[in-house]
């Protein structure tokens, strides 16, 4: 291990510096049309080489499901009681292109609650595995356990038509629906000792994930539920996740697999893990400088953790290059729901917001200075309840699947083949560029 540790050390310079000067020399060379050695190089930002029907990022506008903004969506979603715009009326919007009715939505929400039940193979999985393992691995495993009874697994391993592969892919995918705020509070109990209040078959989906997690009473918190699984939903196709789950079903793997593994990108501190990233940094701010700090004591504590090397976690964005109206919608939420803006770190993390844009902007790095939706979502949980930082990505990986399983429908109902793009080393891109 040792030799070939020593073996990779001597040759990491010189190949950083091959990658340095290809982009510098190269950048804007184009090897196949319209692709860039920067693309190539740089994480194929902006590169349009996929389809995804559920939502479209403008880079200033923010999201748009199927062109309505998020406030269009609050206004004209099946809400419930409180007003609140319920995530299944998003998932139906993002899969059919239709505003449903609330008559359809509340028969929609009956269903997911009537599937919600686990197998006993996944609940006796979930209950054995240690504490102290990260939720999100455990909701990946316990999503992957899901795939013994797919139904797409089965009908094209009995020889199903090409044609129909669109039609198990729904049916996996709303019982996946289903099951996954059951999967989540299941962990949540687990870890954090709390109480199941049941399922009532005649409540919204995240009413029923609040009752796996003895939350049922908390109105606050249901309505941050409804308002957060709406909202994390869909972000076009590009993010991590959302690739994730169209590449790797691509291959034919069924909903449940492909969703695992979009679930193991969310858990990344680059894409979903920044929900909890963003709170213990918060949390750690708080300790060190005080609830009242000064701006001046805020920025030092940004420049801090600049100087070191890391991330502001919740700033930046790979594609938005103006304030997440995500986090706009949630910091509304804050505004308007009684006592929220009160709370000391809510205080704070709107505090830091403004300070961090203007760091941001004198570091110069990040394209985008401002703040997405992570930037906020932890402290407005950690408000009504949740305090356990490391669950946060968990309540995004149950709203990610609405537009994960709403697009894996579509990809085989259009029958797209399955992703091979073209790679190509540091070496033989030089080569490339040689002979043309
Ligand atoms: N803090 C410090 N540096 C940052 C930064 C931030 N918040 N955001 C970007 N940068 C740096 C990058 O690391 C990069 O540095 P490098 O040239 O040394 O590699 C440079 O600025 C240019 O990056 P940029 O093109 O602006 O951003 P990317 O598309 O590469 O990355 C993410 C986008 C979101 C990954 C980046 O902004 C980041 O790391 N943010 C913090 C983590 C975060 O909040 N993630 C959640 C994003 C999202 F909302 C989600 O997926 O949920």
């Amino acid at each position: 291990w040792f030799t070939v540790v020593l073996g990779v050390l001597a040759i990491i310079p010189a190949k950083r510096e091959r990658l340095q000067a290809l982009r510098s020399q190269h950048g804007s060379v184009a090897l196949s049309s319209g692709v860039t050695v920067d693309s190539i190089v740089g994480g194929m930002r902006g590169l349009k080489c996929m389809v995804w029907e559920g939502s479209e990022l403008d880079a200033y506008k923010g999201i748009r499901f199927h062109g309505m903004s998020i406030t269009e969506c609050q206004r004209k979603l099946p809400a419930a009681n409180s007003g609140e715009m319920l995530p299944e009326a998003m998932f139906w919007l993002i899969l059919t292109s239709e505003i449903p009715s609330a008559a359809q939505i509340s028969s929609f929400s009956s269903t997911l609650a009537k599937y919600s039940e686990l197998p006993k193979h996944t609940t006796d999985l979930l209950d054995s595995l240690p504490k102290s393992l990260h939720p999100m691995t455990q909701l990946s495993i316990a999503v992957s356990t899901l795939n013994h009874d797919s139904s797409f697994a089965k009908q094209y391993a009995a020889g199903l038509h090409k044609k129909d592969y669109w039609s198990p892919t729904f049916d996996d995918s709303i019982n996946l629906l289903a099951k996954l705020p059951t999967i989540a509070s299941r962990i949540y109990r687990n870890i954090y000792d709390a109480k199941d209040q049941g399922i009532d078959q005649h409540a919204d989906w995240s009413m029923n994930f609040a009752r796996g997690m003895g939350m049922g009473e908390n109105s606050g918190m249901v309505d941050m539920i409804r308002l957060y699984l709406a909202l994390h939903g869909d972000h076009e196709g590009g993010n991590v996740s959302a690739h994730t789950a169209h590449l790797v079903n691509s291959a034919l793997a069924d909903p449940y697999l492909s969703y695992a593994s979009a679930l193991n990108g969310l858990a990344g501190p680059l894409h979903g893990l920044a929900a909890q990233e963003v709170l213990v940094w918060v949390l750690k701010m708080q300790k060190e400088i005080g609830d009242d700090a000064s701006e001046e004591a805020i920025e030092k504590y940004l420049w801090k953790t600049l100087n070191s090397g890391q991330v502001v976690p919740g700033y930046g964005h790979g594609v938005l290059r103006n304030p997440d109206p995500r986090f706009t919608a949630l910091q509304d939420f804050a505004k308007r729901t009684k006592g929220c803006s009160d709370d000391p770190l809510v205080k704070l993390v709107i505090k830091n917001s403004q300070v961090a844009t203007k760091v941001m902007k004198e570091h110069g790095k990040a394209k985008n200075p401002f703040p997405n939706v992570d930037a906020t979502s932890g402290v407005l949980l950690n408000h009504f309840g949740m305090q356990q930082t490391n669950f946060y990505t968990v309540v995004f990986g149950v709203s990610r699947a609405i537009g994960c399983l709403a697009q894996l429908v579509w990809d085989r109902a259009l029958g797209l083949p399955i992703e091979r793009p073209k790679s190509m080393s540091i070496e033989a891109i030089f080569k490339a560029i040689e002979e043309k």
